[in-house]
């Protein structure tokens, strides 16, 4: 009881002192009504007013980034670094440069990533960065003058012991490497500041891999618990950039069949599978929208944004055995749910971060039989991965990829393996919503209460 009366107290003191900022409000709501069961359990999180503490970033900046395009005209965009925590470890987490970018969604994401790199058992904390800058039309040259003003202001608060970040949306092997040229001139360090780095200067083999293979890795030893596995299972993917693209090669080398992908413009269903090769080389290569695959590719169907179903995304509305969210926040809603439920589907495997909304998780959650394998354990692999890039050049050394891959595998049994066990203990077995969220948190909440009032 008393436990309820403080998450609602948390709940209402985030609404009134954030307004707005309603992702951050529903990815705090989740974690914090599914630690009730621990809170019962061990007064210590509510004595040390650990709640409380943990819900308020550690140090949030906001700056301003001027750059100019190539007509020679000064724009302007927003930047943001989120702190949250460093309990376990110096900041680590990615950023996102999306016009759709604000405070409250890098406060949710960098919230989140405080018990994603939690449950990867590795000593990193948590935050997030970006800007509201849309890479989508720009030069090369605008990205990289883009790169070199957002950094010229970020440098000031990062380093290899004290904030790491990476890629997120918008954030690839590009925009890494004119951030972490800048760096270098700013600092004149030649310094692992930055991960996801290209293969010649310090970057991991498998980084680029690592969060759509772990995704599916994850996915496997789910299934395995109920005598299940990915052979011939039809998967619904979303998104089609990094993480999509490399869910969708490691389901084909799994033996499963990915029927689809998509981006902001619509939906791409194929129901051989979708062709890998054409794929990677208009996102890849092209940067290019999902309608010119449809007219390489006549064997498929495409489904433009406006022939989506009222409330809904297309994706979810094919018929699948598994879906794999893994483009943004939000992206499957209440009606996507039921639709995949009745068609049959048995497992959503997170790879985006809360891709699924509030509504939706309620109703998978208390209605379905679903399996759920939440973002913050399914999609951990790619920050796991970049943290064996920090180790790497810790030690001025460089793995195989088989190497990482199979560390990766590894990792992935063991955020599975842990966030399972903690739902068997809580008398929840399978609810790996609460399974992550209580085994993330406890590390943290326990590191905190023996570093005293930080
Ligand atoms: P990319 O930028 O490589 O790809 C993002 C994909 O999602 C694109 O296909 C994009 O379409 C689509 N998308 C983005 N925003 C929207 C939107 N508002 N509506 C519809 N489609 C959208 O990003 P990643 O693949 O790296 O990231 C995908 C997800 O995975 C994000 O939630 C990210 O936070 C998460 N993640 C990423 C990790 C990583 O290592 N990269 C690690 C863990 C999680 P379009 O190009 O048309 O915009
Ligand atoms: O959401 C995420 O975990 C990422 N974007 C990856 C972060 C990282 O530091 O590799």
């Amino acid at each position: 009881m008393q436990s309820t009366i403080e998450i609602e107290n948390i709940l209402d003191y985030i609404k009134e002192s954030s307004p707005g900022q309603d992702e951050f409000y529903q990815a705090t709501q989740e974690v914090l009504y599914s630690l009730k069961p621990l809170l019962d359990r061990d007064s210590r999180y509510i004595e040390h007013n650990i709640l409380e503490r943990i819900v308020v970033p550690e140090r949030s900046m906001i700056f301003r980034v001027n750059w100019v395009d190539d007509a020679g005209k000064v724009q302007t965009n927003v930047g943001y670094r989120v702190q949250f925590s460093s309990t376990i470890g110096p900041y680590k987490g990615g950023l996102r440069f999306h016009p759709s970018v604000n405070l409250g969604i890098m406060k949710f994401l960098a919230f989140e990533q405080i018990f994603k790199n939690s449950l990867t058992g590795l000593p990193i904390g948590g935050a997030k960065g970006g800007s509201n800058f849309d890479p989508k039309g720009k030069s090369d040259n605008e990205i990289m003058r883009f790169c070199q003003s957002f950094m010229s202001e970020l440098y000031k608060h990062i380093g290899k012991h004290r904030d790491i970040p990476a890629g997120d949306i918008g954030v690839g092997a590009r925009e890494i490497g004119y951030l972490f040229g800048q760096y270098k001139k700013l600092t004149g360090e030649f310094d692992g500041v930055l991960t996801g780095k290209g293969l010649n200067w310090g970057g991991s083999k498998a980084r680029k891999e690592a969060t759509g293979y772990g995704s599916v890795y994850f996915a496997e030893n789910f299934l395995k618990v109920y005598g299940k596995n990915l052979k011939g299972k039809r998967c619904a993917v979303s998104g089609s950039g990094n993480v999509a693209i490399y869910t969708i090669e490691k389901l084909y080398e799994m033996g499963a069949i990915p029927i689809s992908c998509s981006d902001s413009r619509g939906t791409i269903y194929q129901k051989d599978g979708i062709d890998l090769q054409a794929l990677k080389s208009i996102k890849e290569i092209h940067h290019a929208s999902l309608e010119e695959y449809a007219t390489v590719d006549c064997k498929c169907n495409y489904i433009p944004v406006s022939q989506y179903p009222k409330g809904g995304h297309a994706v979810w509305h094919l018929p699948c055995d598994i879906a794999f969210p893994s483009a943004t926040q939000n992206e499957l809603t209440l009606i996507d749910a039921k639709k995949l439920e009745e068609n049959g589907c048995i497992l959503i495997n997170e790879g985006a971060n809360m891709p699924t909304t509030a509504e939706a998780l309620k109703y998978i959650r208390k209605e379905t039989n679903l399996l759920f394998s939440p973002g913050k354990a399914a999609n951990a692999g790619g920050v796991a991965t970049s943290q064996l890039e920090m180790s790497q050049n810790a030690s001025m050394s460089q793995w195989s990829f088989q190497e990482v891959d199979i560390k990766l595998r590894t990792i992935m049994q063991h955020i599975f393996k842990i966030a399972y066990e903690t739902s068997v203990e809580f008398d929840c077995e399978g609810d790996l919503v609460k399974g992550a969220n209580i085994a993330g948190f406890r590390k943290v909440a326990d590191s905190m209460i023996e570093q005293g009032s930080v």
